[in-house]
């Protein structure tokens, strides 16, 4: 009975796997690489990139941005998670402050509150921020960033939050990454309940399995009732 759940809880995570593995392509970024010039604290955490990943899916003509951030988003109240996009028309915006191999033509502004926006587009629709714990994730529709040349799978990336209690390239604490643009991942974007769903599917599995493995020891009184059996009706013929 065990190895069967464990065997049930195997397929499930190989057939999460895909959705989940491209989720996990992108960039990592340096812990506690504060900007020399950023003017907020080093004690907001939930403002230093560990993660970045950009899934584009075609079918759904729909951009996911994932970020993971070193502390819990929402610690800073004036926190702001920009990504800059270069759809084909990108320039260096921040060279005369030393970035010049971070381009773009289009931001999008996440905040901690769930709410969200493209610059110069629109709002986002209720529900497209999710945080959860150290991480913020934002679902784009493709129709919000048209192409100024590039085709959308061809997009490139970089994240940079902001305190927004001070100004200018001040209130910018780190980019990732550092100086450069990273690229699109291709694939197909996990309704949100789904990657949720099988999680909690494995976890009851697991439950089930831990259950089935401490009723181990009574199955051999089970068996030795059984044995005897026999014994008994010839006694009573
Ligand atoms: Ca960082
Ligand atoms: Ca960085």
């Amino acid at each position: 009975m065990r190895q069967r759940w464990f065997r049930l809880a195997g397929a499930l995570a190989i057939a999460a796997s895909p959705a989940l593995a491209l989720a996990l392509d992108g960039i990592t970024d340096r812990p506690d690489d504060f900007l020399s010039s950023f003017a907020g604290s080093s004690s907001s955490t939930d403002l230093d990139v560990l993660a970045a990943t950009v899934l584009y899916d075609p079918g759904a003509d729909l951009f996911q941005l994932s970020s993971t951030l070193a502390g819990a988003v929402g610690t800073t109240d004036s926190a702001l998670y920009v990504w800059g996009v270069n759809r084909g028309a990108g320039t260096a915006a921040f060279a005369a402050d030393g970035i010049d191999g971070v381009r773009f033509d289009r931001v999008v502004l996440l905040r901690a509150d769930g709410s969200g926006s493209v610059g110069g587009v629109g709002d986002l629709a209720a529900g497209s921020v999710t945080v959860s714990g150290n991480t913020i994730t934002a679902l784009v529709p493709g129709s919000m960033l048209v192409s100024t040349g590039f085709d959308k799978r061809d997009y490139t990336w970089n994240l940079w939050p902001r305190d927004t209690s001070f100004a200018g390239f001040a209130a910018i604490s780190d980019f990732a990454p550092d100086n450069a643009n990273f690229t699109t991942t291709i694939g197909v974007v996990p309704e949100p309940g789904t990657v949720a769903m099988m999680l909690a599917g494995l976890l009851l599995l697991g439950g089930q399995a831990r259950r089935s493995a401490s009723r181990g020891p009574k199955a051999p009184r089970h068996e030795y009732r059984h044995t005897n059996a026999p014994v008994r009706v010839r006694w009573l013929r």
